[in-house]
């Protein structure tokens, strides 16, 4: 038997403790395959207990699951578990797969998982750590010996997610979106998106990966939903699928065999404004009869041009509100997602992002600092124009803090607006003149 740890970055303070979809999956991989998995939460276990733990264990592989907010911290894990026992440690993830180098050039990691998990891990572990494994990019005499991207599964064949590895409060984490504390259930029953927005790693991993969006057969999704409710006491799903609303025909296929199920259980999703509209009302009707009680959007600005050119977002203003409009006509809850904080943005800007906010009634509003992740078309963008604060500088939360110099307001002014307004919607505000010292305004 092979113990695999996997430690997973989950230590966001704005945010409920939840689980990776992707560990999970991993997981019921491993398993399915006879190895043993083992799984350390940051958000629940300090430091010192994980290494504590591994010590004890001795497993023949330990795996990091980061992100880029979260790299800080893994990389001081890793270096943690290397000044007490010298096992392998394997970097996976979004950032991983996006900055191999970068994690690579880390002492401490020995490897790196470019892409999907599953199969290449399963490999790695037959091979007893030493072969060729697509996708495993590794430290060799000096040099990084680069393996392509690992093997993509076929989603259909994969497992159900074994959520065994998570903590209770993990599994049905408990959200509250304007109407009362609900607990949630995460499910998937696709990856990938279709879309370049450039501010989103999507845009990128599907040139990684070189593959469009994958679904699950909407049979067997249900067939795990109904598995689930069984099994959990939780009051709604919440799919983790980037735009559950992308293939109409499927959302169909999938709302008749869910009502014909007789599960019940309201379920949300991820999705886009330009989904939604009147050409396409049958499926919010029939998304209505099924149970669906939340959609959560972007709107991301409520400048057209921003979106449009900056965030290559082709949706104007009059699709968003036609796409919340229509929700709210058959009373199913919004939620909007917002970014402030664009290098270039004015406080007009930010006053439009509000407004079109308030004009879509949208039910709960998230507006987060923008933040240019690494590899994508915005974050080229701030360091060819100089617009990044410091290269060094380090971030804990997309709420707290910003690494981007504005033209038109300071870090301290631009983290106070965004509580600013997040506190008053849905009052109606006038931020110009508005009491905050800002220097700026005229
Ligand atoms: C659903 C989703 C959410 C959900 C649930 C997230 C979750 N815990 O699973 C919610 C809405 C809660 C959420 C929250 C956030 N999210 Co989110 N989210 C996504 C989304 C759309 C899909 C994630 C997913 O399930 N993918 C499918 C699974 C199968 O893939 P996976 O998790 O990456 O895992 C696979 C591989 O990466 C690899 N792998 C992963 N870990 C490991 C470890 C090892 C050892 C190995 C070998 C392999 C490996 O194998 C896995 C299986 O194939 C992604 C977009 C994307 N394509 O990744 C953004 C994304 C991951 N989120 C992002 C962000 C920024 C956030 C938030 C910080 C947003 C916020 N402002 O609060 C929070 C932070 C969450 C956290 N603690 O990490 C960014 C991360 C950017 C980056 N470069 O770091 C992404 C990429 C979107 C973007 N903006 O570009 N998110
Ligand atoms: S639509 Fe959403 S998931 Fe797709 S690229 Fe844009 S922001 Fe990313």
């Amino acid at each position: 038997m092979v113990l695999v740890n996997l430690v997973y970055m989950n230590d966001s303070p704005t945010l409920y403790p939840q689980i990776s979809i992707g560990l999970g999956s991993i997981s019921a991989c491993l398993k399915s395959k006879g190895h043993d998995v083992v799984l350390f939460d940051t958000y629940y276990d300090p430091d010192d207990f994980i290494i504590k733990k591994i010590k004890k264990y001795k497993p023949r592989l330990i795996g990091i699951s980061t992100t880029e907010i979260h790299s800080k911290h893994a990389f001081e894990i890793a270096q943690k578990i290397k000044n007490v026992i010298n096992i392998p440690i394997i970097f996976g993830g979004v950032f991983p797969t996006i900055c191999p180098d970068e994690c690579l050039n880390n002492k401490n990691v020995d490897m790196v998982l470019v892409g999907e998990g599953e199969h290449a891990l399963n490999d790695l572990l037959s091979y007893n750590l030493a072969g060729r494994v697509s996708g495993v990019w590794r430290k060799n005499n000096g040099s990084i010996e680069r393996n392509g991207t690992a093997i993509v599964p076929q989603v259909e064949d994969l497992p159900w997610v074994d959520y065994s590895i998570f903590r209770k409060n993990s599994i049905t984490p408990v959200g509250n979106f304007g109407d009362g504390p609900k607990s949630r259930f995460f499910i998937w029953t696709g990856r990938g998106c279709a879309y370049d927005c450039s501010y989103c790693c999507n845009s990128l991993l599907k040139k990684i990966l070189r593959c469009g969006i994958r679904y699950r057969e909407v049979n067997d999704v249900i067939e795990e939903m109904k598995n689930l409710t069984d099994k959990y006491n939780f009051d709604e799903f919440f799919f983790t699928d980037e735009n559950f609303l992308y293939n109409c025909e499927r959302v169909r296929t999938f709302c008749n065999g869910y009502v014909d199920s007789g599960i019940n259980k309201p379920f949300g999703f991820l999705s886009r404004p330009d989904m939604i509209n009147h050409s396409n009302e049958d499926i919010i009707r029939l998304l209505q009869k099924s149970r669906c009680i939340r959609i959560h959007m972007g709107i991301e600005t409520g400048n057209e041009h921003i979106r449009m050119k900056y965030l290559n977002r082709n949706i104007s203003n009059d699709e968003i509100i036609e796409a919340f409009k229509l929700c709210k006509k058959y009373k199913i809850k919004t939620v909007s997602f917002n970014m402030i904080g664009f290098p270039f943005e004015t406080m007009e800007d930010i006053q439009k992002t509000y407004d079109l906010n308030v004009k879509c009634e949208a039910d709960y509003v998230c507006f987060s600092l923008f933040y240019p992740f690494k590899g994508t078309v915005l974050r080229d963008f701030c360091e060819k124009e100089d617009y990044l604060l410091s290269k060094s500088k380090e971030m804990k939360s997309y709420f707290k803090g910003t690494v981007i110099k504005c033209d038109y307001m300071s870090h301290k002014d631009i983290v106070k607006l965004r509580e600013h307004l997040q506190k008053n919607y849905p009052k109606t505000i006038k931020l110009k003149g508005h009491s905050f010292n800002l220097g700026w305004i005229t």
